[in-house]
């Protein structure tokens, strides 16, 4: 009988896991039924702009963090597809920090062309999953036609992100600030915010460039403090980062250093936590952002349920193509081409790769760790083998060009891990390019 596959989410995760399948359909292999359900109207998970924030057109929670103007934040070298290059895509060679719209676009275009889409059930939250015998009962809710679907799967695939149920932490005063508190996730455009004194708690991508934005887009100062250390890059004059902080009082806000600074709104760029509200503690996946995320052998099969499989969990340098590793890895899972070593050697597995990833020294490290991840699952599949030494070059180099100007690296171009062109620089430093359409970011 055809196994069934129940995939939740088509964003980039997702999305590779359709795609796997339909590049071993199109080899001639019978691959199972799949059906992937998905809660927003479109695929391409974050990278599909929202403009709303709190709940979306069904009254469930908003998924979307990302926010206007938003350019990638590491060179698109390093996210590459290895079937489906950026100069396929475009007929072209295009700079290196595409804005979201123009990597929606990239994103779209292989699953377009795979012809996967009929695979996707809309507007469709899964709501519950249960173990029952002989796989998973799967209960979604059609948000357009408001009623409810229950179905059996052998399998399922969890790729729902981990970047939109927000960590929202309390300081005292907060209640009675006399301005806007929001955290990254409800964030949408930079212009809310000219002309007013901004505080971001955080230091990592969200605070670097959610506060970067507000400077490009005219706010009067940015203030960021830290929780444990500064970023430390050699911010413009009106940008400083101060300790964490202790309280708010009406529009000031005191830091434990005894400083203060008078501010119109609080931006929380303080992280994102797991969450799978339609799963069972059987199945449910506890996990701290990490490279190596408890519990799943290989980064993806879930150790408590072999038959289950987690996407996209890791703390991320390496994006779509170590999605999409992962993803033709599971398929081979799936289809018998790759077993499973028993529970003793799974749970040794994952505790392994998390001795490994704690005992590594910086930034370059980590981005070597999680390319030989990517490699290593890439190896034991049909996936197109890239130059996985070149990707991390990009990521070196964009470490490099950040230390050397935070409002500069983006006019930097890299050499391509699967085609070895060098992306020519943007036709506009990033600082003055306000427009961040697609017909914008391709004119020459
Ligand atoms: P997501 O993109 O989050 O997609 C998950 C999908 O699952 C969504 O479509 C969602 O609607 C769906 N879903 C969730 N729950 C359910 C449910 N119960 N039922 C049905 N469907 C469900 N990465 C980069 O490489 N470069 C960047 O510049 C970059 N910038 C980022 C900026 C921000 C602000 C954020 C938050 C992340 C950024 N990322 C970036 C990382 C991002 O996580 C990945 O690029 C990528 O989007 C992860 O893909 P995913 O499919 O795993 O998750
Ligand atoms: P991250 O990378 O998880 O970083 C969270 C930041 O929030 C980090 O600097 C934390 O500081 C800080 N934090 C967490 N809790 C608090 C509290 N209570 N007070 C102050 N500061 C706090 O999340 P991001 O949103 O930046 O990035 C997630 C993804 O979005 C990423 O992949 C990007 O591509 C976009 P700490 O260092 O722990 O002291």
């Amino acid at each position: 009988m055809t196994k069934r596959i129940c995939i939740i989410g088509a964003g980039p995760s997702g999305l590779a896991q359709l795609r796997a399948f339909q590049s071993a359909k199109a080899k001639g292999a019978e691959i199972p039924e799949i059906v992937c359900y998905e809660k927003q109207p479109d695929w391409g998970g974050l990278w599909r702009y929202t403009w709303r924030t709190g709940v979306d057109e069904h009254a469930n929670p908003c998924h979307g963090s990302m926010y206007r103007y938003l350019w990638s934040n590491g060179p698109k070298e390093g996210l590459e597809f290895a079937d489906y290059t950026f100069e396929e895509h475009f007929g072209k060679p295009i700079a290196s920090y595409p804005p979201r719209a123009v990597l929606f676009d990239y994103i779209e275009g292989r699953v377009k062309k795979a012809g996967v889409r009929d695979w996707i059930k809309f507007n469709t939250i899964v709501r519950d999953v249960r173990k029952v015998d002989g796989g998973f009962e799967v209960t979604a809710r059609d948000g357009e036609t408001d009623s409810e679907e229950t179905s059996v799967f052998n399998h399922v695939i969890v790729a729902t992100g981990h970047f939109s149920f927000p960590n929202v932490p309390h300081y005292p005063g907060f209640e009675q600030f006399n301005g806007r508190i929001l955290h990254a996730h409800d964030f949408r455009d930079a212009r809310e915010f000219e002309g007013k004194d901004i505080l971001i708690l955080g230091t990592s991508y969200s605070a670097e460039d959610i506060g970067s934005q507000c400077w490009k887009y005219g706010a009067r100062s940015i203030t960021v403090a830290h929780r444990t250390a500064p970023m430390g890059y050699d911010w413009p004059d009106n940008w400083k980062e101060v300790p964490k902080l202790d309280r708010v009082e009406g529009k000031t806000a005191h830091f434990i250093d005894g400083t203060s600074k008078d501010v119109d709104a609080i931006i929380l760029c303080t992280g994102y936590k797991h969450h799978f509200p339609f799963l069972p503690d059987s199945l449910r996946l506890k996990t701290a952002n990490r490279l190596a995320a408890d519990d799943l052998y290989k980064g993806v099969v879930f150790t408590g349920d072999t038959d289950m499989f987690y996407l996209g969990m890791q703390d991320q340098w390496y994006t779509f193509n170590m999605f999409d590793a992962q993803a033709w890895w599971v398929r081979d899972v799936i289809m018998g081409r790759i077993g499973l070593p028993d529970a003793a050697a799974m749970e040794a597995d994952w505790k392994q790769r998390q001795a490994d990833e704690d005992a590594l020294e910086d930034d370059y490290a980590c981005i070597a760790y999680q390319g030989a991840y990517t490699q290593e699952l890439i190896d034991e599949t049909d996936y197109p083998s890239f130059d996985v030494e070149a990707a991390n070059q990009a990521f070196y180099e964009w470490k490099k060009h950040k230390k050397k100007g935070i409002m500069e690296f983006r006019n930097h171009g890299y050499t391509s891990p699967m085609t070895g062109t060098k992306a020519p620089p943007h036709h506009t430093p990033w600082k003055d390019a306000l427009d961040d359409s697609l017909e914008d970011y391709l004119q020459v």
